[in-house]
């Protein structure tokens, strides 16, 4: 017993790592910024006072980052992107500040259940698939290699709806994702932007005689910042998300007030709140909804804003605003910028246009995500002008300049120009977005290597001409931290048990497994991995959906947004195919499957809609029939989100990437599975073509037409119905459903969909169809042979090093943004009494 006046407090409470400390802070925030005893406190309670001081200790990182990056001269990648599908927090904070096994015993000591606080987090949703969740993976890449970096997008109080499934339908509710706060974030109202809207342009003589313009709105909004702390792997770099929210401006419609009409003004100042309330579904068609083109000019101004104040606040020349912000346009979502950025240099820094526009062509780079005709923005030129007039003055003058070079470079080609121009006048007039990026960014990328090219060839081919040199590859990767360590905690012990730990950020490391591959003992550990969470799992789609599975049947999963062009109704003919197998020969031998799909469908999108509810109709037979039960299951897991992608993606043995070749840009779910060891059936479409390069031919299901083929048999003229005439089974498959077998004998349910698949089928279901059923018999008489099936199994993960969201994170900073890492001295920023003065 040491006499109390030398037992210092070496361990302060809000930073301190050791097990004693972290019960105290934990315990301290419950009851201080929770206001709770522990006997009174809820799940919620706990979770938050874990959260606050899991954040707190990050807060030293977070802004000595910030201090840093403010007063060096480097580079600053910002990523404007409309969506950030984060998922859940606390988790990753944990594993990349290295403290997850410390707090989890320190959370258990105390007797709470450290897997139900996880589980308590509502993830922010704030993006409809793909596209966001690949920022937010390229966030986690970006902090993790210590580059100077901002993520920039708007802070919805609604993200993507919650999906239930009520008899066998999608059901919409709204996602309340901040009912019971956000520890994460931290709003900087002191910061607040203001943002104009409508009205009307005129022209001005400055006093130094200028002929100048100026935009005169008719409303501003305020857009108040709200900032996220984004951690790199175990590095001291925190980089910033910064979300806006829309607000009422202060000055806002005061002669309304001024009239008596209160209530007037109040309603409006409601209005203004609701441009961030919600977040627009990826709809069936991209339609033109004023509010999208509110909520992305908003955040978008605010940001640049911002951007200029920085400048100003570093009296750094605006002139060279290009040599201190990589801005990458992600999607056209946020392209209205280059818009934007024009007018702030030309209205309110008074540069002239050439000047402007050499900086603004130095700033941008834009990304692609779709070749989706129905996906290209464009918005209708009276409402475009209506809200923004001072900027389609400008996209007209940016046509009209490029129109110009580019007629004298095709002198008399008139076809040409009407292609190019930034205006489509081909019936109604709209602005086309993607159009506007091309012109006013240095780089444009597609998001895998068949995706770029075709980039090239279709939808942008004219650019292409124009601009060759804009043109480049960037093919998607995911982060290893989210999608390996943290999701499959027994393949990550596995695996640096074997080959040390490295390759958690070197994901090419994992090559080293392949000397494993040899090794029976080995391939062994790896199937009781796969096993034990496969286990996992059946418990709990048996707690959730009620359905039990088998976990040593081949677990064949899809999950992703349901489209037609992602095909989830192939998948669903081959389940009705074995089942009619079994029904014609209930002796027959079958590789015993559990089918598991997952995916929301857009709220208008009737087709996807019905899709689910065949899934669940065949689910519903099949999981039922003594005949088949014991061979096949079909588990519609609902609300797919990033949380559950943590469950799914672990347990797969097969990973369904068939959609039509062509239409996938690149897909990241199909990395996310084969990195954990599922194989692959897929066809040659976005990098599926770069996966199965990689993991060898040998060790990937391959099936159906390529683009190429696609192409020419549309071109030939292609006729479902010669497929399935002269296909028995398929005929009999879609007879099935058309007799209304799934459907308690209503043979109306289904239609449409049947109509479609045998009059034009645009997605070439029927063609591909004999193709994916041989492929899928040769994947079950793999599976039958256990060593086989984990050799190929511990290849792919093996062999997905290229598909680390680091390796594209290296090639854009490298080829796009030209910016290098700036280290974090964490020494070099103290918080003490000496260092205090009011900014
Ligand atoms: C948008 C729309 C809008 C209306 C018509 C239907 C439809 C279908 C898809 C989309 C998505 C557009 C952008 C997007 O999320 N693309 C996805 O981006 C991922 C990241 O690059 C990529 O892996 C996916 O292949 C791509 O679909």
């Amino acid at each position: 017993m040491q006499p109390p006046e030398i037992q210092i407090r070496v361990e302060d409470d809000r930073t301190g790592l050791s097990q004693e400390t972290l019960k105290r802070a934990f315990l301290d925030n419950l009851f201080y910024i929770q206001g709770k005893f522990p006997r009174l406190a809820s799940k919620n309670d706990y979770y938050m006072a874990l959260a606050y001081t899991v954040r707190d200790r990050l807060l030293k990182r977070w802004l000595s980052t910030t201090a840093t990056y403010l007063d060096r001269q480097q580079r600053c990648v910002c990523y404007l992107s409309a969506e950030f599908l984060m998922g859940p927090h606390l988790g990753n904070n944990l594993i990349n500040l290295g403290i997850y096994d410390q707090v989890k015993r320190a959370v258990e000591d105390l007797c709470i259940d450290f897997e139900a606080l996880l589980e308590q987090e509502e993830e922010p949703g704030l993006g409809n698939g793909g596209l966001g969740r690949l920022a937010a993976c390229y966030l986690d890449s970006l902090a993790t290699q210590e580059i100077p970096a901002f993520g920039f997008g708007i802070r919805y109080e609604f993200g993507i709806f919650d999906q239930e499934i009520k008899d066998g339908w999608q059901v919409e509710i709204t996602d309340k994702w901040l009912r019971y706060g956000n520890p994460w974030e931290i709003p900087r109202p002191e910061w607040s932007v203001e943002v104009p809207f409508g009205g009307y342009t005129e022209r001005f003589r400055d006093e130094r005689g200028r002929d100048r313009i100026r935009w005169i709105p008719s409303q501003t909004i305020k857009g108040i910042p709200y900032d996220t702390p984004i951690l790199g792997y175990r590095t001291n770099t925190a980089n910033t998300l910064r979300l806006w929210k829309a607000e009422a401006s202060e000055s806002f419609n005061f002669s309304a007030f001024n009239d008596g009409d209160y209530y007037g003004a109040v309603r409006e100042k409601v209005m203004s709140e609701n441009l961030t309330k919600v977040l627009y579904p990826n709809d069936a068609k991209v339609i033109g909804k004023q509010l999208r083109l509110e909520q992305q000019f908003f955040f978008v101004s605010c940001t640049l804003q911002h951007l200029i104040r920085i400048l100003a606040g570093q009296n750094f020349p605006v002139a060279r605003f290009h040599e201190k912000f990589a801005l990458q346009l992600n999607d056209t979502h946020p392209a209205i910028a280059i818009a934007e950025l024009m007018r702030l240099l030309l209205d309110r820094e008074q540069m002239d246009w050439d000047a402007a526009w050499a900086i603004v062509q130095q700033s941008f780079a834009y990304t692609n995500h779709t070749l989706l005709p129905e996906a290209l923005e464009k918005w209708p030129i009276a409402m475009f002008g209506s809200l923004l007039p001072r900027h389609l003055e400008i996209i007209y003058e940016i046509n009209s300049r490029f129109l110009d070079e580019v007629r004298l470079r095709f002198p008399g080609d008139n076809d040409r120009l009407a292609r190019l121009s930034l205006i489509d006048e081909s019936g109604e007039r709209y602005v086309r977005m993607a159009y506007l990026a091309c012109v006013g960014s240095h780089t444009i990328n597609g998001v895998a290597e068949l995706h770029s090219a075709l980039l090239k060839k279709t939808v942008l081919a004219d650019f292409y001409e124009v601009f060759p040199e804009k043109f480049t590859n960037k093919t998607n990767g995911v982060t290893p931290r989210r999608w390996l360590v943290l999701s499959n905690p027994r393949l990550t012990d596995l695996i640096t048990d074997a080959i040390g730990s490295r390759w958690i950020e070197h994901l090419e490391d994992l090559r080293q497994l392949e000397s494993y591959v040899e090794d029976a003992g080995f391939r062994a550990q790896w199937r009781q991995v796969k096993y034990a969470i496969k286990q996992d799992l059946a418990a709990y789609l048996e707690k959730r959906l009620g359905i039990q599975v088998d976990p040593q049947s081949l677990f064949d999963m899809q999950v992703k947004r349901i489209h037609e062009y992602k095909r989830q109704h192939l998948n669903i003919l081959h389940v009705a195919t074995l089942y009619l197998r079994l029904k014609r020969d209930p002796n027959l031998e079958m590789t015993p499957r559990t089918f598991i799909f997952g995916g929301k469908a857009a709220p208008s999108y009737t087709m996807a809609k019905l899709t689910i509810k065949l899934v669940n109709a065949v689910g519903e037979i099949v999981n039922k029939d003594p005949v088949s039960r014991d061979r096949l299951k079909v588990a519609f897991v609902p609300d797919f989100n990033v949380t559950i992608g943590q469950k799914i993606y672990p347990a797969a043995d097969l990973s369904e990437q068939i959609s039509t070749a062509g239409m996938e840009a690149s897909g990241t779910g199909n990395m996310k599975f084969a990195m954990n060891g599922a194989l692959t059936i897929g066809t040659l479409d976005g990098a599926n073509i770069e996966i199965r390069e990689e993991v060898g031919a040998e060790n990937f299901f391959l099936f159906g037409l390529s683009a190429a083929e696609v192409c020419e048999l549309k071109a030939r003229g292609y006729r479902p119905q010669d497929y399935s005439q002269s296909n028995e089974m398929l005929q009999a498959v879609l007879d099935l459903i058309a007799d209304g077998y799934f459907s308690h004998g209503d043979r109306d349910l289904f239609r449409p969909l049947l109509d479609r698949l045998q009059s034009d089928d645009p997605f070439l279901v029927l063609a591909d169809y004999q193709s994916y059923i041989d492929c899928q018999d040769r994947v079950s008489q793999v599976y039958r042979d256990p060593d086989q099936w984990s050799r190929k199994s511990i290849l792919n993960t093996a062999r997905m090093g290229k598909f680390s969201s680091d390796r594209a994170i290296r090639e854009y900073c490298r080829d796009i943004w030209k910016v290098e890492p700036v280290p974090i001295d964490l020494a070099a920023y103290p918080f003490d009494a000496g260092s205090c003065q009011i900014q």
